[in-house]
């Protein structure tokens, strides 16, 4: 049997949670997550935002443009069954079921900052695989440079799709060597237990030095392509979001400054938070720019 996200209860207390990983609530004490995904030196020590928080405050256009839209709506989004087609330039293009690009023994937890490209900032605790290990799977062709993704079209279960706020459906892209790059997952889970839908059930990618716009939810498509994609943002407005679009304090927005951010849950009183390059992950990222000029490629 596979539990589904609304047959868990939600608790407040992280590590009490009953946590299903691999389709089974945990016996014991521990949660599940804890014994099947393992623990990751990528992850953050920094306090992860409640479920609450990161399941009630969302960027998904798809169902809206409020924060609390995809809360309230996502749930008519039927993520059984799902494929997610893997094509291009790949030696095994095929249509990939979830649990066989995120097997069950594979899945590590990673908590991460997300910062947003409106200057708000969570930390989150997701659980999910190297996407590396998934285009291996496939197998990349040697003149693949890029990486394309696109979210599902289903404007019968996603009410946002029916207007044109974006151009649907959502697209995102990466440079090979950031795909490849062992901080870039595609989440399954988050706090233990399968993705909610307003996260990005039942696959999405978690890019976390770059601005959340990268991490596209509901991944029904995986390209591999010698062409640079473009993007759904980028495409609206190229002056605002760029391709790499990777966390950089010194870049303002054309209408406001990315210097600080607002950490969600910090509080009325809680000071602005100042914004790191590459969100802070510059120490293991920065060299995949070396020699760009990154205010011009933002
Ligand atoms: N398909 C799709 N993916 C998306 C978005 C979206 O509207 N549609 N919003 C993006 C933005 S702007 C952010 S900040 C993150 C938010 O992820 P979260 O709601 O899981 O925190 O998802 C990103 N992925
Ligand atoms: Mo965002």
């Amino acid at each position: 049997m596979k539990l589904r996200w609304s047959d868990v209860t939600p608790k407040a207390d992280y590590l009490g949670r009953r946590a299903l990983i691999g389709g089974g609530i945990a016996a014991m004490a521990a949660p599940a997550w804890a014994l099947t995904a393992k623990p990751s030196p990528y992850s953050t020590s920094q306090k992860p935002n409640t479920l609450e928080e990161i399941t009630n405050y969302n960027n998904f256009y798809e169902f809206g443009m409020d924060k609390t839209d995809p809360a309230r709506r996502a749930g008519a989004m039927v993520t059984e069954p799902w494929a997610v087609a893997i094509d291009g330039m790949v030696d095994r293009p095929g249509r990939y079921g979830v649990d066989d690009l995120a097997l069950a023994n594979a899945l590590e937890e990673r908590i991460y900052r997300l910062r947003c490209v409106e200057a708000w900032s969570m930390v989150i605790p997701w659980i999910g695989v190297p996407l590396a290990s998934v285009l291996d799977k496939a197998g990349i062709q040697p003149g693949a440079k890029f990486v394309a993704f696109e979210t599902l079209y289903r404007p019968e279960q996603m009410p946002g799709q029916v207007r044109p706020i974006l151009d649907w459906p959502y697209k995102e892209g990466l440079r090979l060597d950031e795909a490849m790059h062992p901080l870039t997952i595609l989440a399954t889970g988050l706090y233990g237990e399968v993705l909610p839908n307003q996260n990005g059930a039942p696959i999405r990618l978690v890019v976390p030095w770059k601005y959340g716009f990268k991490s596209i939810k509901s991944v029904v498509k995986i390209t591999l392509t010698d062409r640079q994609p473009v993007s759904t943002w980028q495409a609206m407005q190229p002056s605002e979001y760029g391709f790499y679009a990777n966390v950089n304090p010194a870049v303002d927005h054309p209408r406001w400054s990315q210097a600080t951010e607002r950490r969600i849950g910090a509080g009325l009183f809680a000071g602005r938070e100042e914004t790191q390059p590459f969100n802070g992950y510059g120490d293991q990222v920065a060299s995949l720019y070396a020699g760009m000029d990154l205010a011009k490629d933002y």
